[in-house]
């Protein structure tokens, strides 16, 4: 695809190509690491892409061969957790993750080299996930100091099963890509020169597809999870849709013209 910048941020890469927006986190010297301010861009970029109505598909990605993203930057972690270059302390990627969740187009995690720790539940949170043939992934918050026990535990669970989850939490190993594969943690594995094509075309192939059937479809997959958030997620769609009819509409019209409702010719379907 041919890329082109749309905004420039300090940590990461926002471009877009044929109705699709790539967001990439652009620190390859930390193996892609997040620290506060990575997240705030990313969170920035994810808005962006929400609201563009040019876009029916993003991708998350990581800078160069070697890391997707290698989870929260452990140099800026303080006593009360990442600090940001203000002296705040932040766990912000958890904002972040919700909102890859509750956004209305389909977000595909492109997984070059390592997906590890807090990088790990980022591509977990995407809806699809296309791994290079060099992908890893793991979990490490056991032996660093940390754990994600939200998304990073439930979500993981419900993913590929709760005895492979906890193994992957309780013991802090690595998996290669066709192990990924074949616990249902990835889609599918390419090798590594084919990766953004291949994730590409994944996306060109969505955007054949109905975008408003795509929304309804990722709310009502997360809506359990997600709990009474998920279900409003689910449920505003709904509202969109009623908006869209002559009967929600006589509603507002008759509130507009000061005369009461006439619902009576809407049929009472069975
Ligand atoms: C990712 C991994 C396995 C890569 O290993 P390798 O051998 O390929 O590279 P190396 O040499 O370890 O790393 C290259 C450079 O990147 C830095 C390293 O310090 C090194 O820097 P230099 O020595 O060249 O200056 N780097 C890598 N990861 C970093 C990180 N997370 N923060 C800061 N610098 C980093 C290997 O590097 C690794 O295991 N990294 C640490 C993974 C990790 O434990 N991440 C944090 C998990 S906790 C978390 O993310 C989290 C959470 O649990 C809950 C909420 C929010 C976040």
């Amino acid at each position: 695809a041919d890329w082109q910048s749309r905004h420039a941020y300090s940590d990461i890469r926002y471009e877009f190509a044929e109705g699709i927006a790539k967001i990439t986190i652009a620190r390859p010297q930390k193996r892609n690491a997040f620290r506060p301010e990575t997240v705030k861009e990313l969170i920035d970029a994810f808005h962006r892409a929400h609201h563009d109505n040019e876009i029916g598909a993003i991708i998350l990605a990581g800078e160069g061969p070697d890391a997707f993203c290698s989870g929260g930057d452990q140099t800026v972690r303080g006593a009360e957790g990442y600090i940001d270059e203000g002296g705040t302390p932040h766990l912000n990627v958890l904002d972040l993750q919700m909102q890859i969740r509750r956004l209305p187009k389909p977000v595909v995690a492109m997984v070059a080299g390592y997906a590890i720790g807090g990088g790990h539940v980022l591509h977990l949170v995407c809806d699809l996930s296309i791994a290079a043939d060099n992908a890893r992934f793991g979990q490490t918050g056991p032996r660093v100091g940390s754990f994600d026990a939200g998304l990073g535990a439930g979500l993981l669970a419900r993913t590929i099963g709760m005895k492979k989850a906890k193994e992957i939490w309780l013991l802090c190993r690595q998996y290669d890509a066709q192990q990924a594969l074949a616990m249902g943690l990835v889609n599918t594995v390419v090798p590594l020169a084919r990766l953004e094509e291949e994730t590409v075309q994944w996306c060109r192939e969505m955007l054949q597809l109905s975008p408003m059937a795509l929304r309804m479809i990722k709310a009502g997959f997360n809506a359990d999870t997600d709990g009474l958030a998920g279900i409003q997620e689910l449920a505003g769609n709904a509202t969109g849709l009623f908006y869209q009819t002559a009967e929600g509409q006589e509603g507002r019209n008759a509130w507009l013209e000061r005369r009461p409702p006439d619902f009576a010719k809407y049929r009472k379907r069975p």
